[in-house]
This record gives structure tokens, C-alpha cells and sequence, in this order.
């Protein structure tokens, strides 16, 4: 069985202090727990910070951006080397704030899926459709669109260390959650992707997450969903006792 994920997207939130001290909370109350996989994503400036928190816990700890090469002349960005340097098991590749923000494309984005494999982390890719492409009609294609992009050149191996995230747009920071149905229509359809671009077993075994406005009353409908192993959560994350209650979702 697959084992649930619940990711902490901290965004462009938390100085090193509140991060030390978000993080401390949650250490003390989620140490032991070993029945979720239970991750953080600080700014990059608060990794080493919480990574002192987090040390000997169950919660792990996760870059939200890498740029795909090792070192050199690129001025602001940080690599899959560095992140797995300053503690990192994951790291969250193509969010859609990213994509829109800063244009990435699913063709740069495999890039970043592609070098974060090779230096040993495990990427979370983000997908979803926006509101306009929903309701044109357009979410499969756009879906289907990203995860073959983005998981280009990717063999059946490498898939045993890729989270996939389903955050449509729409959904995310509005406090519109896409409903139980929804979001299990839209993740059954990216399972069915993966078996056809690799495997039964690869689609069987891959992890997909939800995200967008997941919150503690949402969460349990969501997790209940035979397609939703976890989520992928911003706002509910920065409070601890809504990142522990959604820790512990009941299914
Ligand atoms: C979607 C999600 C976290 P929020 O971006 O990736 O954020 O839970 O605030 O919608």
C-alpha cells in the first residue's frame, strides 16, 4: 500500500525564529509518528534552522525550488546538491505559482525532476489546471500535458522516488477546495497516466498528493478518496495545530 504524505509548503513565509519555533512544536508533538510520511518546506534560508529542529523526528525536511545544475554561474539559485547538503530527502518541483509567476515550462521542470533524481532527492511535482482551462473543457489535456512533460525521459525506477501533486490553481490560497469527487476524478486520471507512460505497478505505487485550501475540516473527505494518498498544504501548514491535525486525518 502506499504510504500517506502529508508536505508542509511553507512559501514565502516564517523568518528563521518562527521557523525554528513552527518547527519545534511540530517535533515535539509528531516525533514518533511513523504511520504518515510527514514533510516540511521552509524558505530556503530557514532549512538549516529547521533541519536542527526537525533532527532524529519522523518529519522530514524538503527545498520548495532547485535550479537543475550543480554549481556555477547562476546567480540566485540553488541545486538538488545543495538542498540533499543541507538535509533535505524531498523537494518540490513546479508549483503553479512558479509556472505563473516565473513562466516555468514542463520542459525545464523535467529538467529540475531529472537532476534532483541524480543527486539523490525525491521531487514532489506539482500539476493542476486553471480555473479558464477547466471550464473550456481543457483539464485532461493540460494534466496529461505536465505529467508527460514533466516526467519525460524518466524510467519505471526512477518513479519509485516521485510524489506528484494535484493542486488545481483554482484552488489554491482561494479557500475553494475542489470537492471530494473532484479531486479523486482528476487523481484517478493521473494514475492512469502513469500506467500508461510506465507501468501497472508504477501507477499502482505512486504517491498522489492533493493540494489547494487543504484545511482541518477537508481533510478526512479528501483522504477518503481511493486515488488521494496525501497533501500537499500551504496556509493550514503554518499553524501547528493545523498541520497536526492534519497529520492525523481520519480516514
Ligand atoms: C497549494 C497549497 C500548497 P494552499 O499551493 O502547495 O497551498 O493550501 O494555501 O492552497
Amino acid at each position: 500500500m502506499r504510504k500517506p504524505m502529508i508536505a508542509g509548503n511553507w512559501k514565502l513565509n516564517k523568518t528563521i525564529a518562527e521557523a525554528r519555533e513552527l518547527s519545534g512544536d511540530l517535533a515535539k508533538c509528531l516525533a514518533n509518528f511513523e504511520a504518515v510520511d510527514i514533510v516540511v518546506a521552509p524558505v530556503f534560508t530557514s532549512l538549516a534552522a529547521v533541519q536542527e529542529m526537525i533532527k532524529g523526528t519522523a518529519i522530514k525536511l524538503a527545498g520548495q525550488n532547485c535550479y537543475p545544475e550543480e554549481t556555477g554561474a547562476f546567480t540566485g539559485e540553488v541545486s538538488p546538491l545543495m538542498l540533499k547538503d543541507a538535509g533535505c530527502e524531498y523537494v518540490i518541483i513546479g508549483h503553479s505559482e512558479r509556472r505563473q509567476l516565473l513562466e516555468e515550462s514542463d520542459t525545464f521542470i523535467n529538467q529540475k525532476i531529472i537532476k534532483a533524481l541524480e543527486a539523490g532527492l525525491k521531487p514532489i511535482l506539482c500539476i493542476g489546471e486553471t480555473l479558464q482551462e477547466r471550464e473550456n473543457g481543457d483539464m485532461l489535456d493540460v494534466l496529461a500535458n505536465q505529467v508527460k512533460g514533466g516526467l519525460a525521459n524518466l524510467s519505471a525506477t526512477h518513479m519509485a522516488d516521485v510524489v506528484i501533486a494535484y493542486e488545481p490553481v483554482w484552488a489554491i490560497g482561494t479557500g475553494k477546495t475542489a470537492s471530494d469527487e473532484q479531486a479523486q476524478e482528476a487523481h484517478s486520471f493521473i494514475r492512469g497516466l502513469l500506467q500508461g507512460m510506465f507501468t501497472k505497478e508504477v501507477a499502482f505505487a505512486t504517491r498522489i498528493l492533493y493540494g489547494g485550501s487543504v484545511k482541518p475540516s477537508n481533510v478526512d473527505g479528501l483522504m477518503a478518496q481511493d486515488d488521494i494518498d496525501g497533501a500537499l498544504v500551504g496556509g493550514a501548514s503554518l499553524k501547528a495545530e493545523d498541520f497536526i491535525r492534519l497529520v492525523r486525518f481520519e480516514k
